[in-house]
């Protein structure tokens, strides 16, 4: 991958928590917020119905030049053309994921440890967290703070991405201590007013950027 990629905000869909309204929907109301990328992110809709939806991501996010990433599914992210994938702990190995998606699409993983953080030699990104505790991933484990991103921040090169009860009130602190950008679910996608919540940290994002 040798791109330039704005890994600022990450607005992830997730239909548990939009309150009826459709991937489409909050995408789109995100992108006009000002998220820098869009994850599709669905546990329990089939294959066809995700590449369904993530054409129309697609569509949505290159028409605005925001990154769009599918969860989990690389068949999915390659049959919708996305710009990437983000990979677990337990879905495909990152060397196999390589060698499906190629060179140029975005790798992003979530490792448990720093060591397999330390490991991740064919991602782009890293996803960390959960920073703070969540209710959006019951299985994510225990919060591991500013002290413990920050040592992942320090045992990688890669860009950081913080993840996990981030708010705005937090936002702020999880850049200062050196993320590239942190991923949202619930207090962006659960908000009456999805394009506000996302405009809000950004600007928190730009001014935490700017200290
Ligand atoms: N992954 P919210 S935490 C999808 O720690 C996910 O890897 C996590 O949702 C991890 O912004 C998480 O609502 C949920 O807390 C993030």
């Amino acid at each position: 991958m040798d791109r330039a990629v704005d890994w600022r905000l990450c607005i992830i869909t997730c239909p548990e928590l939009s309150c009826n309204r459709s991937h489409q929907q909050v995408a789109a109301a995100a992108i006009a917020g000002g998220a820098t990328m869009i994850q599709l992110r669905d546990k329990e809709a089939s294959i066809s119905k995700l590449i369904a939806v993530g054409e129309d991501l697609r569509q949505l996010t290159r028409d605005s030049s925001v990154m769009f990433i599918v969860n989990d599914h690389v068949d999915v992210a390659l049959a919708v053309q996305a710009d990437g994938i983000h990979l677990g702990t337990s879905d495909m190995s990152l060397a196999q994921a390589r060698r499906e998606v190629g060179s140029e699409m975005i790798i992003g993983f979530s490792p448990s440890t720093l060591a397999e953080a330390v490991a991740a030699q064919e991602a782009d990104y890293l996803g960390i967290g959960p920073v703070y505790s969540t209710n959006t991933k019951p299985d994510a484990g225990t919060a591991i703070g500013l002290v413990g991103l920050r040592k992942f921040i320090e045992q990688t090169r890669l860009p950081v991405i913080a993840i996990g009860g981030i708010t705005d009130d937090n936002v702020g602190d999880v850049i200062a201590t050196g993320a590239a950008g942190v991923a949202v679910i619930s207090a962006v996608v659960s908000a009456d007013d999805i394009t506000a919540a996302t405009a809000r940290f950004r600007r928190l994002v730009e001014a935490a950027q700017r200290r």
